[in-house]
């Protein structure tokens, strides 16, 4: 399969973690976000919504959509599993994936905080800023969420990750990228720095990426 993909991509982050879970192998195309490169036609005909990551398996089904991707590949390759087998508990880890995926991350990703920088006249301070604000709000939720739900282990649900450590990790390290710290949320830093303990996440991460630079 082959996955497009940049550097900096938090939902192309939680697609990567996934394959590597899963133990699976792919090509990476990249996508420049920087450069635009996902307006042009050669990527918008992959994917008309013109944003990563997109998965295009080898019979040229293309997929998209972070979450829809993630479940997908739980559906196909069911080990291990990203979502608890019990009703509640998947309501449970859909729910906090979406603080992320649905609520957090669709304010801050470039063509919006591009757009608020160029309407409000925002430099790159502000731009960072206006980043904190909204990840800093979601990770306020997930630290209830999480430090006062007896489902919370090593990971949000549970001893093992779930759908919704890559999501938080994903969370988390987007807030730092744009230098929020994790200080004031002990419960999100212990589970995020459990994640990355585990190399199939730690080496998923945007900074290990081609492309990335060494020091953001
Ligand atoms: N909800 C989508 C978000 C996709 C998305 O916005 N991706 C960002 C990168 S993380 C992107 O491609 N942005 C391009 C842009 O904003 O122009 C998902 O989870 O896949």
């Amino acid at each position: 399969m082959k996955v497009y993909t940049y550097w900096r991509s938090l939902a192309t982050f939680r697609v990567r973690i996934a394959l590597n879970l899963k133990g699976l192998t792919y090509d990476p195309v990249e996508v420049n976000l920087d450069a635009g490169v996902q307006h042009l036609p050669e990527y918008r005909n992959v994917n008309p919504q013109m944003v990563i990551p997109a998965l295009v398996l080898d019979d040229g089904s293309v997929l998209y959509q972070s979450l829809a991707i993630l479940e997908y590949l739980d559906e196909v390759y069911p080990e291990p599993p990203l979502l608890p087998a019990d009703a509640l508990g998947r309501a449970r880890v859909r729910a906090l994936s979406l603080i992320t995926v649905a609520d957090s991350h669709p304010l801050i990703v470039p063509r919006v905080r591009n757009y608020v920088a160029a309407t409000f006249g925002l430099d790159e301070e502000g731009k960072a800023a206006w980043v904190r604000r909204w990840f800093g709000q979601g990770l306020d939720a997930y630290k209830m969420h999480l430090s006062r739900d007896p489902a919370t282990g090593a990971f949000c649900h549970g001893d093992a990750p779930t759908m919704a450590d890559l999501c938080l990790a994903s969370h988390c390290a987007g807030y730092m990228v744009f230098k929020g710290t994790l200080d004031s949320y002990p419960t999100v830093q212990r589970i995020y720095n459990r994640c990355m303990a585990d190399e199939h996440f730690a080496s998923a991460h945007p900074l290990r990426q081609p492309g990335a630079p060494k020091a953001h």
